[in-house]
């Protein structure tokens, strides 16, 4: 090979590297974005989660978990299986009550199922109804921040952990703070005791 052959396909070469990083940087930086999520699980994994136990007991009849010791707890937003998409799952319920002995701290592992829209995990001390707003961010009565989590995408869900240590008895309420979701249901109640 020549030397003006051997240059060309040196050329030929580092353009299509180009191209390809800059591909990527590009694809990777629009999603996902991982300044919003401690990272993706596989569906997998998803499915393997449940609550740490001893110390978590289930009323079905009564869509109300019973925490009794510190826990960790999944909590799905989102489920494509539910009768609406502002609903948060937990244990199989959807927007179940949740009644905390006082002084137990509970490690909420929570991931987006949705395949369509954002979602957060909030505490709160307000209580329903809840308005639509064009950020509900800044209301009064939030006890944490959460970024929105992205939907998710290819198989990957977008997940974060919320560790929380109910100290005070009273009621407490969880919603997700993207505009509308609340006023349209997505939110339960907590019962520290
Ligand atoms: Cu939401």
């Amino acid at each position: 090979m020549n030397k003006p052959k051997l240059f060309g396909l040196i050329s030929v070469v580092g353009l299509v590297l180009v191209v390809i990083i800059s591909a990527s940087y590009i694809w990777g930086s629009s999603w996902p974005n991982k300044g919003q999520a401690t990272g993706f699980m596989t569906g997998t994994a998803l499915s393997s989660l449940n609550a740490s136990s001893p110390g978590v007991y289930v009323s079905y009849a009564n869509s109300t978990i019973y925490i009794n010791s510190s826990v960790s707890l999944p909590v799905m937003m989102g489920p494509m299986n539910a009768p609406s998409m502002y609903s948060f799952e937990i244990l199989g319920m959807i927007n179940p009550t949740i009644v905390a002995k006082q002084g137990i701290t509970v490690e909420f592992t929570v991931i987006n199922v949705d395949t369509d829209s954002y979602h957060n995990f909030v505490l709160s001390h307000s209580g329903p109804p809840y308005y639509y707003m064009g950020s509900m961010m800044q209301s009064p009565g939030l006890m944490n921040n959460m970024n929105f989590l992205p939907p998710a995408h290819s198989g990957n869900y977008a997940y974060t952990n919320l560790s929380y240590s109910f100290s005070e008895p009273g009621t407490y309420w969880y919603l997700c703070t993207y505009p509308g979701h609340a006023a349209n249901g997505m939110y339960g109640k907590i019962v520290v005791v």
